[in-house]
């Protein structure tokens, strides 16, 4: 049995991640994959509660360091009750975001620091990382402009462009010090060619 690939889709808001999600999940099945979609925060029942108290936009006087820990919480039940099962029978598992989020969001958002977040990387997660990070980039006026179509905004979406720029900056800083993982796909583009840009990606990446 081929061992189990853990692919994440990475971006900063109105970036494009949910459009693209299951074009990439259809182009992997197309391969005779099983794929296991999911998201973070989120992917079980108890991370999907998780999520709901992260995301109640009256939650306003959440502690960075919370958000932090709320964040590896659900991450620990996701790690334990979808992703490992899933990648040891083989299966990949495509996810809507990951810890690159939190060094993002957590991190070069809210200011707190990488080695705070790797500790809690390393207890969560021991080894496992993802195999391919796919990050879809765009610039923060584009990316905040496609949201602000969407209804009710939630705690993140409420934070200022300013914010937003150090989540892209992070992210574009993760990809250049780990350019094996990284696949960096511009996503202000229009709708088709950022799904060319993300076939041709996953066609090199999978040869
Ligand atoms: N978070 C965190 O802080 N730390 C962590 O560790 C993790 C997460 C894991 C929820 O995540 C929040 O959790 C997130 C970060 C934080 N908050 N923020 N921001 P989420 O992934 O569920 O939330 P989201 O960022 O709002 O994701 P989303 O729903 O997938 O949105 P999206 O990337 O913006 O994608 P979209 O809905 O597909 O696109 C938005 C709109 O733009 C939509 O109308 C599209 O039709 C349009 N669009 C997309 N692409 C294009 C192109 N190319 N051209 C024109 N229009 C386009």
């Amino acid at each position: 049995m081929n061992p189990g690939k853990f692919i994440t889709l990475e971006g900063i808001e109105g970036a494009g991640k949910s459009s693209h999600l299951a074009f990439i999940e259809s182009w992997l099945k197309s391969k005779g994959l099983i794929v296991v979609r999911t998201r973070e925060p989120g992917g079980t029942p108890l991370g999907e509660s998780i999520r709901q108290i992260l995301l109640d936009h009256r939650n306003t006087a959440m502690a960075s360091d919370t958000e932090l820990l709320l964040m590896f919480a659900a991450r620990a039940q996701h790690l334990a009750e979808l992703i490992k099962p899933a990648l040891a029978r083989g299966d990949w598992v495509l996810s809507d975001r990951f810890t690159d989020a939190t060094y993002a969001y957590q991190g070069s958002g809210r200011a707190i620091s990488s080695e705070r977040i790797g500790v809690l990387e390393n207890w969560v997660q021991g080894t496992l990382r993802p195999d391919l990070t796919i990050l879809l980039d765009v610039p923060v006026d584009v990316g905040l402009q496609r949201a602000a179509e969407r209804g009710e905004k939630d705690r993140f979406e409420r934070e200022q462009a300013e914010f937003f720029a150090r989540v892209r900056e992070g992210y574009l800083s993760l990809a250049r010090s780990t350019p094996g993982r990284y696949r960096v796909v511009d996503a202000s583009c229009p709708l088709a060619d950022v799904q060319d840009q993300i076939r041709i990606t996953l066609e090199a990446w999978c040869q």
